[in-house]
């Protein structure tokens, strides 16, 4: 069969999500003498979110679990932008309840979920350090940073273990539909889209003088 010359890889779809919406948080031209106090709705964040979740297909079985965590955690903030308009307005009312670390608490799903694009953030930040730089140790130097510090002793334990199962480099280019070259122009338009993504979501909470240390 043809490859048609342009076509959208999983990884340039994500991507874009994440410029989309990175673009939502810049400052507006036209009104800008009133900041914007509303902030970033949680139904845009989400549904970018939620186009993560094609990357896993590229993965393999030993990350089933992550795959189920992650979405369980994206489901949970879509249901709650049924009720929620914005980010502030899920952490504003679990502050009022105490309820911003408590499990399955939408503040800490969506703590959970920053962390899950960070980590993606961080292992692109591996990837693309060397040409011979297997995804195992991309994976596990970028996961040991990000997320590790947060998790169990069992779930650090799992995550170690599956690492040895990720495909190899060459094998998730092909999964991924990409080139050495193309991989590389997204994988970095996904690190500069979504660094600012999580410096907002990191300021909803120090700004409510929530430590980040969980
Ligand atoms: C293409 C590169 C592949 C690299 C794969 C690296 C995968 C690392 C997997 C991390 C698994 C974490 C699993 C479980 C975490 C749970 O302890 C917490 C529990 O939260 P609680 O319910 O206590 O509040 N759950 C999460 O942190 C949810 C999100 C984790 C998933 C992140 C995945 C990121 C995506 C990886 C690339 C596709």
């Amino acid at each position: 069969c043809t490859t048609p010359a342009r076509v959208n890889t999983p990884l340039s779809v994500i991507t874009e999500a994440f410029e989309d919406l990175a673009d939502l948080l810049k400052p507006q031209r036209s009104d800008e003498i009133e900041e914007d106090e509303d902030g970033l709705r949680l139904c845009d964040f989400c549904s970018a979110c939620t186009h993560v979740s094609v990357l896993f297909n590229c993965l393999g079985f030993a990350f089933k679990f992550a795959e189920m965590e992650y979405i369980a955690k994206v489901k949970d903030l879509v249901e709650a932008s049924k009720t929620f308009d914005t980010l502030q307005n899920i952490l504003d009312l679990d502050v009022e309840k105490e309820t911003v670390k408590t499990p399955g608490s939408h503040s800490r799903n969506l703590r959970r979920v920053r962390q899950g694009l960070d980590l993606i953030r961080a292992i692109f930040e591996q990837f693309l350090i060397a040409d011979d730089y297997s995804l195992k140790d991309a994976a596990t130097t970028a996961y040991t940073e990000v997320c590790a510090p947060f998790h169990t002793w069992a779930v650090r334990t799992a995550v170690y273990a599956g690492m040895y199962t990720l495909p190899t480099r060459d094998q998730l280019l092909l999964r991924l539909n990409e080139t050495d070259q193309s991989v590389e122009k997204n994988m970095r338009r996904y690190m500069e889209a979504s660094r600012p993504i999580i410096e907002y979501i990191d300021k909803l909470y120090i700004e409510r003088n929530i430590k980040l240390d969980w």
